[in-house]
């Protein structure tokens, strides 16, 4: 390390020059007692320190350093952390920490900044322009904005930016930065107010600290500001889930008897599996803009589950020989579910459903493996801490369920079972085949030995292969497609990861030749609400797994709408009704993707025209008007009507008693309040 040779050099010099001449500085015999630094000595060493080391901090001539904390090891060892501003301005993320031997010598720095700040500190967009882009992004109403001028240096080229930070009373807070030059919103960032730390004393992790939120009453409740307000219910004494409350921020007794406990264990759950994301995937939140599914604890099942249309989680009490759900795999299983959902959105059923269900035990093993918690060893079993493992990744069919190796018929297995044959391969792609520490994975149809690449670029690689390549229906085959290319691109074609992603999908069973799906993936539309006369625009969405040509056609669209070859649905709609329409969505080589899109179509009402009408004084009339509204309560209002005639809702009955010329108006009006007017002219002649 020629770097810290000649920093030892230096920092012995800066010794000699600050301590009396006199002592001439005898040199100390090695291994010596040296006190440790006072923190105070160790900032202002540190300071000295930077001054020479300007290029391991990315240092630009007209900066400043603030010492924010600072840390000395019981071997002397010192960690200073620095705060940085350019030209007077913050810069965020320009935070780094020295590194210094006990002696004070420069060891290395800390430091996330990657390039050295050149920029101007002349904004081209003012503070109230830029508090209006934060205040829409915001969305809702807002209590409060004020902007200052930043260096954002948190990623890529660092730029002048408006840091604005956005308030309403729910409460929330939202730091937005705005470029100062184009007014792009390069980036946003809850803020921390109400953030606390508690403790939890939990079932399986024992006891970690807890971020949760002060209420207004002094109490505590288990929201995470710093992880998008992530948050834990407890559905225990009622129907609906209720927020947790505690007085001291201390949650649970590490036993069932406090039913804080398992609370606390899904609350550390969310928060390592948000930070996993976050750190190893630079992924916030489920969707990637800080949103966290909310979690209910104690509901009655062996069980946990993620629900899309809630957006939310459950982690259930155990039951049946299981303990409690809530371990650390199985929270961070549900909420890669979360995150599938918002990705490659897996049909989770066939075998794209086990590479759903197996994403989730990837993701899972992968958190637990980072929280590196010593009450909850990392291992490649999911669920284990219940007191019964729900899966085994390096051989799954270890459960007698699950399929290890891939076959024609995988894909009618439970998707919990069919997951086995992508766990295995993730195994197999992270640890390596044969007999290892962390289990026994023997290759499927003799497949040649595999030597693992490691959790961390395994993890990438499928990562990368769910949110860029895998589609809804992608299949094993198309996984491994995926995968390969996920690999190329993170690390080269010829590299020794892509070489081991093929042959750990050989080894369980997926070879070149288990073929990978054809047809487009076609995204089901929500369901369309409109009224007739509605003008409709709307795009189908799909892709195909090979990027092939596509063609979109469709049956049983509302009359009046059409759709166009490149999957475009316009028109007026002409009629009320429901309606399933089918689009199908074929490829150059005539594989065709299929999916449904519901219309229920309604008001106003529909009413039939009538046409003018001619009586004569003294004679009898009666007639009916047609209308209708797809089955809602309708009323109707006459006004015009000849003197002797009256409308009974859509009938008109009675005898006309003066001669003229009558403009007649009907109005129907449906239980939403939405009408249809109709005019027309009744001629009463005399008799
Ligand atoms: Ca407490
Ligand atoms: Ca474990
Ligand atoms: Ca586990
Ligand atoms: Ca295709
Ligand atoms: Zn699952």
């Amino acid at each position: 390390m020629a770097a810290g040779a000649t920093a030892l050099a230096l920092a012995a010099g800066l010794l000699a020059a600050g301590a009396s001449p006199a002592a001439a500085a005898p040199a100390e015999p090695p291994g010596a007692y040296r006190p440790p630094p006072t923190r105070m000595q160790a900032a202002a060493d540190a300071r000295d320190t930077v001054g020479r080391h300007g290029a391991a901090i990315r240092a630009a001539a007209t900066e400043n350093y603030q010492v924010r904390s600072v840390v000395v090891d019981p071997d002397g060892s010192r960690h200073v952390r620095f705060d940085r501003t350019y030209r007077g301005l913050p810069v965020l993320g320009g935070d780094y920490v020295v590194h210094a031997n006990p002696d004070g010598g420069f060891r290395d720095a800390s430091v996330a900044q990657r390039q050295k700040i050149t920029t101007g500190v002349t904004p081209a967009i003012g503070a109230r322009t830029a508090t209006a882009v934060a205040v829409k992004e915001f969305g809702g109403p807002h209590q409060k904005a004020g902007a200052h001028l930043v260096i954002d240096a948190v990623q890529g080229t660092p730029a002048l930016a408006w840091q604005v930070v956005v308030t309403s009373d729910e409460p929330r807070e939202l730091n937005v930065v705005v470029d100062a030059r184009s007014g792009a919103v390069r980036r946003t960032f809850e803020g921390l107010r109400g953030a606390e730390t508690g403790t939890g004393r939990t079932l399986y992790n024992g006891e970690v600290p807890l971020t949760t939120t002060r209420r207004e009453d002094g109490s505590y409740t288990l929201a995470d500001p710093a992880r998008g307000g992530a948050r834990v219910l407890s559905l225990r004494g009622g129907d609906s889930a209720e927020p947790l409350v505690d007085a001291d921020n201390v949650w649970g007794d590490g036993t069932l008897a406090d039913p804080a406990t398992v609370a606390a264990d899904v609350h550390y759950g969310l928060a390592e599996t948000y930070d996993y994301f976050k750190d190893q995937h630079g992924r916030s939140g489920v969707r990637d803009d800080g949103s966290v599914p909310g979690a209910q604890v104690h509901f009655d099942d062996a069980n946990a589950y993620f629900d899309a249309f809630c957006f939310c989680m459950g982690f259930g009490d155990g039951g049946s020989g299981y303990g409690p759900f809530v371990s650390l795999d199985i929270v961070a299983h549900e909420y890669a579910h979360a995150v599938t959902d918002a990705t490659a959105d897996l049909i989770y059923d066939g075998e794209s459903g086990g590479l759903n269900e197996a994403t989730s035990d990837i993701f899972g093993t992968l958190v637990e493996f980072a929280a590196d918690n010593p009450q909850d060893r990392p291992d490649y079993l999911v669920g284990e801490k219940t007191g019964v493992t729900l899966r085994y990744m390096d051989d799954p069919d270890r459960d007698f369920t699950s399929a290890s190796c891939w076959s024609p018929s995988v894909g009618y297995l439970d998707v919990h079972e069919s997951s086995g044959v992508a766990n295995k391969f993730f195994y197999t792609l992270a640890v390596g085949s044969g007999e290892t520490a962390w289990g026994n994975s023997p290759t499927c149809n003799g497949a040649p030995a595999v030597t693992g690449i490691g959790n961390e670029a395994a993890g990438r690689i499928w990562y990368r292969a769910l949110t860029v390549y895998m589609l809804s229906n992608t299949n094993f085959g198309g996984a491994r497609e995926a995968t390969l290319k996920a690999a190329a691109d993170l690390y080269g074609a010829s590299s020794v990861e892509h070489t081991t992603v093929d042959a750990a999908w050989a080894a369980a069973g997926v070879d070149g030749t288990v073929p990978a799906q054809q047809e487009p993936a076609v995204t089901r539309p929500d369901v369309q609400q409109h009224l007739v006369g509605d003008a409709v625009n709307l795009r189908i969405q799909a892709r195909d797994p090979q990027g092939d040509e596509i063609t979109f056609t469709a049956t049983d669209l509302p009359r009046g709408l059409s759709i166009s070859a490149d999957g475009l649905i316009t028109g007026t709609i002409a009629a009320h009704g429901s309606t399933l329409s089918t689009i199908t969505v074929t490829d150059s080589g005539g594989h065709a993707g299929v999916t449904t899109v519901y219309w229920a179509i309604t008001g106003p009402p529909v009413v039939r025209p009538i046409e003018d009408r001619v009586g004569v004084v003294g004679e009898e009339d009666v007639f009916f008007v047609i209308a209708s509204d797809d089955g809602i309560e309708m009323t109707y209002s006459w006004s015009g009507l000849p003197p002797g005639v009256d409308g009974y809702d859509s009938l008109v009955w009675g005898t006309p008693q003066e001669p003229g010329v009558y403009p007649v108006t009907l109005t129907v009006t449906d239980d939403e309040q939405r009408s249809t007017v109709v005019t027309f002219t009744w001629t009463v002649n005399p008799a």
